[in-house]
């Protein structure tokens, strides 16, 4: 099908302390996004890059905690971009480290709550992203986004979270560090983690067809959040929190397959690249060449499907 694709510069580098995921958006232009999904039959919609909404400086009881007021700008311009760009076609969000999917996230939950139809959320990383402002000891925003999206508490300073993902919605594959104070948060959600030992001992594609059943069987929206450190570090070391055992090439490009079958995905967050880690942009080329297998490039295009 072919698809109406929006792309929103997301150049946040505040979620971390290492610079450069700012270059992130740029990276993907250079390494041809428009012109590869353009050449897959998409059309293409480029809306630049996005700046936070200005606050003054706000400060957190978790003194680690650091950016406070610039994440929460970028979460509501964020969240107003995506709520926009989902009624009118497929949001791709250009990072910026992973804080930009407070707002991402925020955003086309807003457009399934409008619709009236349940979002779903696959998180492809090595990190669950599971803190709270109190419980983050980095105080790295970008290790908080999956618990403001699943509505819990600790986000006041933030616009309240539009009908919240419960857990029984989120998949995670990749996992391969987490805290404490997340996974003790994690047992009693009833997120599907699908670490890096369960996707060696089921393959990865196991995991991801019982998530999308679920995700037909409700009729929902799926947005899926792609951090660059779920796939490991020798294939793509353009990461500033690079964890070894990471996914493979194949088993990337299998979950960007299989989600392109399932014709579910209805958005997307290109995330934590940073370009000045990168060795000849092969990072970059790479992510992009993901996002060809997510939005239709084939192998071998059979006529019917024959697995
Ligand atoms: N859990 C650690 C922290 O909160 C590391 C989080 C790293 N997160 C990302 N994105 N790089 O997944 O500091
Ligand atoms: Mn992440
Ligand atoms: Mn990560
Ligand atoms: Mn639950």
């Amino acid at each position: 099908m072919s698809q109406i694709c929006i792309l929103i510069g997301a150049p946040v580098d505040s979620g971390q302390k290492r610079a450069g995921c700012l270059m992130g958006p740029a990276a993907y232009r250079v390494a041809g996004l428009a012109e590869t999904l353009t050449s897959l039959g998409h059309k293409v919609i480029d809306r630049g890059d996005c700046a936070p909404v200005p606050h003054p400086p706000m400060a957190h009881a978790n003194p680690a905690v650091h950016h406070l007021a610039e994440t929460v700008g970028w979460t509501e311009v964020l969240a107003a971009a995506g709520q926009t760009a989902a009624a009118e076609g497929f949001p791709i969000f250009l990072g910026g480290d992973h804080s930009l999917s407070l707002g991402s996230v925020a955003g086309v939950a807003a457009h399934a709550r409008a619709l009236g139809r349940p979002l779903f959320l696959l998180w492809l990383d090595a990190h669950t992203d599971f803190h709270t402002l109190a419980s983050t000891q980095s105080g790295n925003l970008h290790g908080t986004p999956v618990a403001y999206i699943s509505g819990r508490s600790g986000f006041e300073m933030f616009p309240p979270f539009p009908t919240p993902v419960p857990g029984e919605r989120i998949c995670m594959l990749g996992i391969r560090s987490v805290d404490e104070a997340e996974q003790a948060a994690l047992i009693p959600e009833d997120v599907e983690i699908a670490d890096m030992r369960v996707l060696d001992e089921r393959g990865i594609g196991a995991p991801l067809r019982e998530f999308l059943a679920k995700v037909a069987a409700a009729n929902g929206l799926l947005h899926v959040s792609l951090d660059v450190d779920f796939l490991d570090p020798s294939i793509a070391p353009a990461v500033g929190t690079t964890v070894p055992g990471g996914t493979t090439f194949r088993e990337a490009h299998l979950v960007m397959e299989l989600l392109h079958e399932s014709g579910l995905v209805s958005s997307l967050d290109l995330v934590e690249l940073n370009p000045f880690l990168d060795e000849r942009g092969r990072t970059a080329r790479l992510m992009v060449d993901l996002v060809a297998s997510l939005m239709g490039r084939k192998v071998f295009d059979r006529p019917t499907r024959q697995f």
